[in-house]
């Protein structure tokens, strides 16, 4: 399933949004010395990897994805040593630490911009993508993530410039060779230091379209993204840097499909080692089971022995997962278990981000002022701009609002949980003083003891990782039933996601004495299985591994 047997494919990844993570110095942001504080609780939990969010010198206008220097430390984040010391204890406690790089855009206020803007001949101009156009007449009509144009005009040069996020976000011109081998030093670099994994931000975006011509809908953003010559530049990247490491790569693919996601890990093409696809963070609004079901399907043929996915559910762009798709009420913690046995039995990489191991719910703030990303102001600003009810925008908007998971982590029922003894960059949520790890360790069932006998499985099992994957459960609504086969052992995971009980029958449970092996269930005990016909009577959000043979 998952082809030969290497380390980072049984990989299972934490990761730190470190500004919302932990505060060592009061000044009301987390910190890397707050991340090395927290080391033993992250392996704790059995990670084998941690994810940092980007820590390198910026402005901050985008939390970090607008970088004006690759090689420095932000100083919100620290400093060199503090990062020194950081990857040392990390690989101390025998932990791999994968940096997330920002390949498609810098901030405007890096030295490049800086010398690009400044003339039309400026060696540097061809850095970035400049293009001619009246003032007041993009050279096209895309929009950008962030903004309703993807083109900021110069009047010092009266050329545009491209930025497929913020305006402070300029892209880079990666058709310029000077560029490829630039970034290609700077990730050797990392790499060098001892880094063993890399995040490739927005890497969909790096080739732009051949022509510079209007969308037919310039709300379709999928025309910035897969275009010609990327899998060129992977394929250079892997040449000149990922083969001369013993690293792991995830590339962060916006419209990955399970038809173009091969693409870029088939592991004879020599580009990434794994990818994250957005058809349900970004394409499924809420659960909709089988539509989930036929995306994990769909992918799982896709990659059958050719690539590895990863899963998740949510991440510092996207809404917690107990909130946006389980139930953050009366069954949170038994949803977060079902969610969280989910993404850690499909075939491929499970990622835990911060706080869905303690169940952390999504947070709403009152007003658009409480909210502190980017993404979600200019898209208030553009629809009240609009006219819109500015009430009617904010609630519309909250749901998604990337902050909602961007809020701090919750410690203790200390004040602002735990996180800061100053005042925190962005709220916290006002249901830390319940939901918290002080109390998840004081909690033999809490969500995190369950997140850490799912992490031990699979250092036990193999076939978690490299079992074949079966779905046996058809459309059902709420039923999600596979198999993971691997030589002799074939796991059944069993989940159902209702507020109802759910049966189902499973033709292998049917004979025998003493029916399958419960390996880990949500529920204290083992749920009802009629050895006659192999039916389970399912609990509401049970989820269950069995095992038999
Ligand atoms: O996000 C990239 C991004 O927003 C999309 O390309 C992505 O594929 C998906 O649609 C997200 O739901 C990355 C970072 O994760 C984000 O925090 C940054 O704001 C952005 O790049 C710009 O660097
Ligand atoms: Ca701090």
């Amino acid at each position: 399933m998952l082809g030969k047997p290497v380390w980072w494919k049984e990989s299972v990844v934490y990761q730190v949004y470190w500004r919302s993570f932990y505060d060592t110095n009061g000044d009301g942001y987390g910190d890397l010395r707050g991340v090395i504080r927290k080391l033993d609780y992250i392996r704790s939990l059995g990670i084998t990897m941690m994810w940092l969010n980007p820590f390198n010198e910026s402005p901050d206008k985008d939390n970090g994805y607008d970088i004006s220097g690759y090689y420095g430390i932000m100083p919100k984040a620290g400093d060199e040593a503090d990062f020194e010391e950081l990857l040392a204890e990390v690989h101390k406690r025998g932990m791999k630490l994968m940096m997330d790089v920002v390949l498609n855009h810098t901030s405007n206020l890096h030295p490049w911009f800086l010398e690009s803007k400044s003339s039309k001949d400026n060696p540097k101009r061809d850095w970035y993508i400049w293009k001619d156009g009246p003032a007041h007449q993009p050279p096209t009509n895309w929009r950008s993530y962030f903004n309703p144009s993807c083109w900021e005009y110069d009047e010092a040069t009266s050329q545009y410039y491209m930025h497929s996020f913020a305006v402070e976000q300029p892209d880079l011109n990666w058709a310029n060779p000077e560029v490829r081998g630039e970034m290609y030093r700077m990730l050797r670099y990392w790499l060098d230091k001892g880094i063993d994994g890399l995040r490739l931000d927005a890497l969909a975006l790096l080739a732009k379209p051949e022509q510079y011509r209007d969308a037919e809908d310039p709300h379709d953003i999928r025309y910035l993204t897969h275009n010609p010559g990327l899998h060129d530049y992977l394929q250079e990247m892997n040449r000149e840097v990922f083969s001369r490491y013993d690293m792991m790569t995830v590339g962060e693919i916006a419209y990955a499909t399970p038809e173009n996601g091969p693409l870029f890990v088939d592991e004879e093409r020599s580009e990434l080692h794994t990818l994250f696809h957005f058809e349900v963070a970004d394409e499924m609004p809420e659960w909709d089971m089988p539509r989930y079901k036929r995306i994990q399907r769909t992918w799982a043929a896709a990659l059958q022995d050719r690539g590895v996915n990863s899963h998740f559910l949510n991440n510092h762009d996207h809404a917690r997962q107990v909130t946006r798709y389980g139930n953050d009420g009366k069954y949170r913690v038994e949803s977060a278990k079902l969610l969280a046995t989910l993404i850690h039995t499909l075939p491929g990489i499970p990622y835990v981000y911060q706080g869905e191991e303690i169940g952390m719910t999504g947070v709403r703030y009152d007003s658009i002022g409480d909210y502190q990303d980017i993404a979600m102001r200019n898209r208030y600003a553009e629809e009240v701009g609009l006219g819109k009810d500015p009430a009617a925008v904010l609630r519309s908007l909250q749901p998604l609002s990337r902050d909602n998971s961007r809020s701090p982590m919750q410690w203790s029922d200390a004040p602002q949980a735990g996180f800061t003894e100053g005042e925190p960059w962005i709220g916290v949520n006002p249901n830390y003083r319940s939901i918290n790890v002080e109390q998840a360790l004081a909690d033999p069932d809490s969500v995190y003891y369950y997140y850490r006998d799912l992490i031990e499985l699979r250092k036990q099992h193999p076939v978690m990782v490299y079992g074949e994957f079966e779905d046996i459960s058809g459309d059902d609504p709420h039923l999600y039933v596979y198999h993971r086969t691997l030589d002799d052992v074939r796991w059944t995971v069993m989940l159902n996601h209702a507020e109802e009980s759910g049966t189902f029958s499973v033709p292998a449970f049917i004979g025998g004495d003493s029916g399958p092996g419960l390996v880990l269930g949500n529920y204290k005990d083992k749920p009802n299985i009629d050895l006659k016909s192999g039916s389970v009577e399912l609990r509401p959000y049970e989820a269950c591994i069995f095992e038999s043979d």
